[in-house]
């Protein structure tokens, strides 16, 4: 089935996905976020994506949140369900088995800002801005937001952004560990698709584990954690690509990875 909202584009293993509702700042509605479901579903069975760019149509804005126009008729049950529909989107997005790039081209607002963190690695152009603002709106985040800031910058910061909803600069963000990089507005697409196609070349197997343990080892306690790492590495150990990968640098020449 063809979208509405978004763009789903193949450039060797690098899938890139741009939602697309520029007139509205690329807000999230129901249908952006089942097509996105879509989208992150044909690119997770789809082996030959190695790697995606996540980003937002238009100069101005990522994706400046869920669009208030649903907010603000919904009702007690159906806001429990929306945010949970967000979640489990959100969810596939961080545990897509390979890494996702949030090229974070403007706004990252609310549902936006949540978007982004549930990315691998995000670059940000010197023009974006960050924030929760759903204070704001007399409202809470409802995509995990709570969780993955708090998780990525720390308590205390996680409790100024989200109860001031004061939006912060790419710097900023920078600083606190909300982005990975910072980069300029003109090079921010190039950047994000440059680092993808690196992280494409890589052992896919290996990178999946990667995200495995990092992902889910984080909510383990420690010493479980590291016995999931060892387990992670142990079945590494069994493939095609570690001795390809251990055999190239014996053999001084670049490894050839196929994914096995
Ligand atoms: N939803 C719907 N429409 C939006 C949204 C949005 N989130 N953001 C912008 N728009 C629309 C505007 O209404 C406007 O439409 P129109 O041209 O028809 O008037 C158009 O986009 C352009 O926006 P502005 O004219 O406002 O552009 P400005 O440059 O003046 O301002 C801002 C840009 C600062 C980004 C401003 O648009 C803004 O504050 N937007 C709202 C940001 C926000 O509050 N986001 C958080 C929303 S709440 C949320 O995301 C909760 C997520 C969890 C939900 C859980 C489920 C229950």
């Amino acid at each position: 089935m063809p979208f509405d909202n978004l763009l789903l584009e193949r450039d060797g293993a690098v899938a890139t996905i741009t939602i697309n509702r520029p007139k509205v700042l690329n807000a999230l509605n129901t249908q952006t976020l089942d097509e996105l479901r879509r989208a992150l579903l044909d690119v997770r069975r789809d082996d030959s994506v190695r790697a995606v760019v996540l980003t937002g149509a238009g100069e101005k804005s990522f994706v400046a949140g869920a669009d208030i126009n649903e907010l603000a008729v919904q009702t007690p049950t159906g806001g429990r369900q929306h945010a949970l529909t967000g979640q489990h989107v959100l969810d596939l997005l961080e545990n897509l088995g390979k890494p996702v790039i949030a090229a974070i081209n403007g706004y990252a607002l609310g549902g936006g800002c949540e978007l982004a963190m549930a990315c691998t690695i995000r670059l940000a152009a010197d023009t974006a801005k960050l924030g929760q603002p759903e204070i704001n709106l007399g409202l809470i985040p409802g995509y995990a937001g709570t969780q993955r800031l708090s998780r990525l910058v720390g308590k205390g910061r996680a409790m100024e952004l989200v109860l001031t909803g004061a939006p912060i600069a790419a710097a900023d963000a920078e600083r606190v560990g909300l982005v990975n990089r910072v980069v300029p507005a003109a090079d921010l697409l190039a950047e994000a698709k440059k680092l993808a196609h690196q992280l494409a070349r890589n052992a896919p197997i290996a990178t999946r584990y990667i995200l495995e343990a990092i992902n889910k080892g984080l909510e383990m306690p420690f010493a479980e954690a590291c016995v999931f790492e060892a387990t992670l590495f142990g079945l590494v150990a069994s493939t095609e690509d570690m001795k390809e990968g251990t055999a190239a640098f014996l053999e001084k020449r670049k490894p050839a990875f196929k994914g096995r």
